[in-house]
């Protein structure tokens, strides 16, 4: 477990959202000192405002009621470590034991790259994220290769360029409305004459319904593994917090056409809405890796289950 990173970043990335959450529970309570079960059905609105999802806002609410018979949960306090653990329970599991398998480095013997392929619908970071994924693991004395597999977007490779001058990384793109899946053919037999560790594979944008777009994923996908055993090694899907229930829907069709294997979930920092990490990682058993909280090139943190819940309860 990295557990290295300042747990304050979580609360300050979270602002938004916990002001959210909590600014409303308060105001159930009003003056009281405690709610009662009546009150219920305003604390389920501001769950599901808060984009925990329906299903998870049920479970939970059915959860409060069975435990109140023997826990406070109706005062302030009770209620909010009820909550904190509760999702720290929903999100928690699965994350714990997988957060260090994303660029993880070969063992000394395997000069094999490790490969992992980002993909997502437009605009959710997944070029930035590659950024600071590509810093994180030059701290860590890696031999990264960043590749603009991104051939459609104008100034895609050059906004990937500067990221790979930022964090000291290996830089490989191919011509401009090419093949994807030539420029990581190409990019892998490099990585590989070069020894690099860990290659990360940027892709263009795509709306989930798009199908053709979808399957040129799985054709990435394919040629990597012909040039290395095993690549994409991870298949990380990007989502943005910002999008709300919508991202669930992503998630669910990426999984299907790709065999997404983690999540990295950006801009937790902007939304009010950080609660929709409870139905992905609860419903789809997808470990959230990291969580992306601004854009600078540190605000790439390794998700901690309950530093997140604490932040967003309050
Ligand atoms: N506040 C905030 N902004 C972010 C975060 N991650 C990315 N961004 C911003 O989101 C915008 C889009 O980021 P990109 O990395 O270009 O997204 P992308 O998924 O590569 O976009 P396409 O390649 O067009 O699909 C940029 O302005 C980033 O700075 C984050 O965690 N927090
Ligand atoms: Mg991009």
């Amino acid at each position: 477990m990295t557990k290295s990173f300042d747990k304050a970043i979580y609360t300050k990335g979270l602002e938004k959202s916990r002001g959210s959450i909590m600014s409303r529970i308060r105001s159930v309570f009003g003056t009281r000192k405690a709610i009662d079960p009546e009150d219920l059905e305003d604390i389920e609105d501001i769950l599901i405002q808060a984009d925990v999802g329906i299903t998870y806002t049920t479970r939970i609410i059915e959860d409060l009621k069975k435990t109140s018979a023997r826990t406070d949960v109706w005062s302030e306090e009770g209620l909010k470590s009820f909550l904190a653990r509760w999702i720290a329970g929903a999100v928690g599991g699965i994350v714990q034991e997988n957060i260090e398998i994303l660029g993880k480095p070969p063992d000394v013997e395997s000069t094999l790259p490790h490969v992992l392929l980002m993909v997502g619908v437009n605009g959710t970071g997944k070029t930035t994220s590659i950024g600071k994924l590509a810093k994180i693991f030059r701290n860590r004395g890696q031999k990264v290769m960043v590749v603009a597999g991104d051939t459609y977007r104008a100034a895609a490779a050059e906004q990937l360029e500067v990221w790979a001058q930022r964090s000291g990384a290996l830089y490989h793109r191919g011509q401009d409305g090419g093949d994807p899946a030539a420029v990581v053919h190409d990019a892998l037999n490099k990585a590989l004459a070069k020894k690099v560790n860990t290659v990360l594979v940027d892709t263009a944008g795509r709306l989930h319904t798009k199908k053709p777009l979808m399957k040129e994923l799985g054709k990435i996908s394919t040629v990597a593994s012909r040039v290395i055993d095993g690549a994409p090694h991870e298949v990380i899907l990007v989502l943005d917090a910002t999008t709300g229930q919508n991202a669930l829907i992503q998630a669910r069709t990426f999984t299907e056409v790709v065999g997404v294997t983690g999540i990295i979930l950006t801009k937790m920092d902007g939304s009010a809405r950080g609660g929709i990490l409870v139905p992905i990682a609860g419903e789809l058993g997808l470990p959230v890796r990291y969580v992306g909280m601004g854009e600078g090139i540190e605000d790439l943190v390794p998700f901690d289950p309950e530093a997140y819940a604490q932040a967003l309860v309050g």
